[in-house]
């Protein structure tokens, strides 16, 4: 299930996170261009990184979506930059939960993808499942889902190797919704959810980021708990 929250960061605090990121977006040598960019936001013991602009946009993310999540003692699983390169290839359609099954055994991954400037289609807006829309006032309801068969494409260019099988897929985009977003908005979802974006066909990076929020439990892998990021 899906559901949109626009206007969910503002224009002052996505500036403040393209001007971090702008030895990224600006920078000639294409080993800087990662599509997932997974060190930007980071905990590792001397070395935090942004982790007081990630908490602004989890505060603003949180305070739209708290009251409806069940958790017990939340974290954040990952937050990472989504800079699809000028080029960069179709991310091909998944479920998260194909990835995420051993780690989090309960399910209870919830991802927030943020527009950090207009993204349509041809930049490599997200689809996900038509029918799967729900309102705000029903995601507390997230992760009733089933896993849907995967196969594991070994030299996938892009970096998401485990797909749906292809003989699922005429279904799939027959019920799918291509999802633009506006600069600040975003769309919130669970690791069941289907997804894809197709190639980035404009010639600057299409400029992203998610925010994953989990159950704590008995993981040993996770960005930063919700109530450590809160108090630094
Ligand atoms: O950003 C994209 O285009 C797809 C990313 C994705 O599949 C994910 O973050 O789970
Ligand atoms: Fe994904």
């Amino acid at each position: 299930m899906w559901a949109i929250s626009e206007d969910i960061l503002s224009d002052e605090l996505i500036n403040e996170i393209l001007d971090r990121a702008n030895y990224l977006i600006s920078s000639n040598d294409r080993e800087k261009h990662v599509f997932v960019d997974k060190d930007f936001f980071s905990n590792n013991g001397d070395e935090p990184r942004n982790l007081d602009i990630l908490n602004n946009i989890h505060k603003a993310v949180w305070s739209k979506i708290s009251e409806s999540f069940p958790y017990h003692e939340p974290v954040i699983d990952h937050a990472v930059l989504l800079f699809k390169e000028p080029g960069g290839v179709k991310t091909e359609w998944h479920q998260d939960r194909a990835y995420w099954a051993t780690r989090d055994e309960n399910a209870s991954i919830f991802s927030v993808w943020i527009a950090l400037e207009d993204i349509t289609e041809e930049r490599g807006a997200l689809n996900l499942i038509k029918s799967n829309e729900v309102s705000m006032s029903e995601i507390g309801n997230f992760n009733n889902g089933k896993l849907i068969d995967h196969e594991l494409i070994e030299d996938k260019k892009g970096g998401f190797p485990l797909l749906i099988e292809g003989g699922l897929i005429p279904k799939i985009e027959s019920d799918k919704e291509v999802v633009n977003l506006k600069c600040g908005s975003a769309v919130l979802f669970d690791s069941f959810e289907p997804h894809m974006s197709r190639e980035n066909s404009s010639n600057t990076p299409r400029l992203a980021m998610k925010i994953a929020y989990s159950e704590r439990e008995d993981k040993d892998y996770f960005l930063i708990s919700v109530s450590d990021l809160e108090n630094k």
